[in-house]
């Protein structure tokens, strides 16, 4: 297992990487290029400049999240062979740079959704919160235009300004795209990338949607491992695997996630795991909690050990954290937390390797 941390870059980012260096452990910075436009090449100039800057500071650079897929391809429009030549290219720039995964999503337009960015716990600290009754009453834009006032000024990966502008005219392009479609859509873009991506030796790793269910009425398959084992099959490769998101997929209670791990980890689907803690609340609220297991609805130390048992030696992180000791950071990625998760994560994977007889 190599422990990772998610950075957006020095313009970007309230927290340094000289900061980062100082949490035991981490090995490995998550970036991406977050200036060029979704579909667009990675120039690797731009790329080997990034990786400089994470070298320099003693980490390695061989996680990208996320290169986004752009919504042509989701829709399966014909410009989308386009774009997914341009996304080849990307792969193979990010390879040259050394990159080993490449992590991905394919919900149609909106990625992650939550409804407060600042929900105030017991406490005082705050985390990303996703209250239901909320969602199901907002407007997608009037959520977009409020993520946009609590986001504190920092970029939120996966809205897209240039995305976000045209709202209308995307809801207007799913109108009658079904889960059938949009699995059809993945499989063509899977087809046409990953024999790439193994040429090169990079693993790409789709993340689970955020929730796992539909949002606004848009389709969404990845959701639940019936659907995780039908991607995987579809291109049957190393190359074609997951991100296991333990917030995404744990937030649907029914996805039994000890089990989803050990499955893809026994198959060596699973380059990446991202892994966080969640309160289910009884109406249906999803809100955002400590990694510990004791602080929230997912059992943390069954889900590492699915991933021990079933021989994962891929990337992981913590995913979000709470904004505690009055840090002003990206809501959901503060130094303070993340690093009191990264040290949970690895008092139980060390006591994992130390019963097991290793060191
Ligand atoms: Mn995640």
């Amino acid at each position: 297992m190599k422990m990772s941390f998610r950075w957006f870059g020095s313009d970007d980012d309230s927290v340094s990487l000289a900061h980062v260096r100082q949490i035991p452990g981490v090995e490995v910075i998550v970036g991406a290029l977050f200036h060029i436009p979704v579909g667009e090449v990675w120039p690797l100039k731009d790329i080997m400049k990034l990786k400089k800057e994470i070298t320099d500071h003693g980490f390695s650079f061989e996680v990208v999240e996320s290169v986004n897929v752009h919504e042509s391809i989701k829709l399966g429009l014909p410009e989308r062979d386009k774009y997914i030549e341009n996304y080849r290219t990307t792969i193979r720039h990010l390879a040259e740079a050394g990159v080993k995964v490449i992590c991905y999503n394919f919900m149609p337009v909106f990625d992650w959704t939550r409804s407060d960015l600042a929900y105030r716990l017991p406490d005082g600290s705050t985390v990303l919160a996703y209250e239901k009754e909320k969602i199901e009453q907002i407007d997608p834009k009037e959520l977009v235009e409020r993520m946009e006032r609590s986001s504190l000024g920092y970029s939120l990966p996966g809205w897209e300004p240039e995305r976000l502008k045209t709202l209308k005219t995307l809801f207007e392009m799913y109108e009658g795209v079904t889960e059938e479609d949009l699995f059809e859509n993945l499989k063509y873009f899977l087809e046409q990338i990953i024999p790439t991506a193994e040429e090169v030796g990079i693993r790409m790793a789709i993340h689970p949607d955020d929730p796992p269910w539909s949002v606004f009425g848009l389709p969404r398959i990845v959701t639940n491992k019936r659907n995780l084992e039908r991607i995987v099959n579809c291109v049957d490769s190393p190359s074609n695997g997951l991100t296991l998101c333990t917030g995404s997929l744990g937030s649907n209670p029914e996805n039994d996630l000890p089990d989803i791990m050990r499955t893809f980890a026994k198959r060596d689907r699973v380059p990446f795991a991202h892994i966080r803690n969640i309160e289910l609340r009884e109406n249906g609220d999803i809100i955002e909690t400590a990694h510990r297991s004791k602080e929230g609805a997912l059992d943390l130390y069954e889900i590492m050990k699915a991933l021990h048992d079933g021989g994962f030696d891929g990337y992981i992180r913590p995913d979000h954290g709470r904004m505690i000791w009055g840090e002003q950071a990206r809501p959901g990625y503060g130094l303070y937390d993340r690093a009191l998760g990264i040290m949970y994560l690895f008092g139980i994977w060390d006591s994992l390797n130390k019963a097991k007889g290793g060191s």
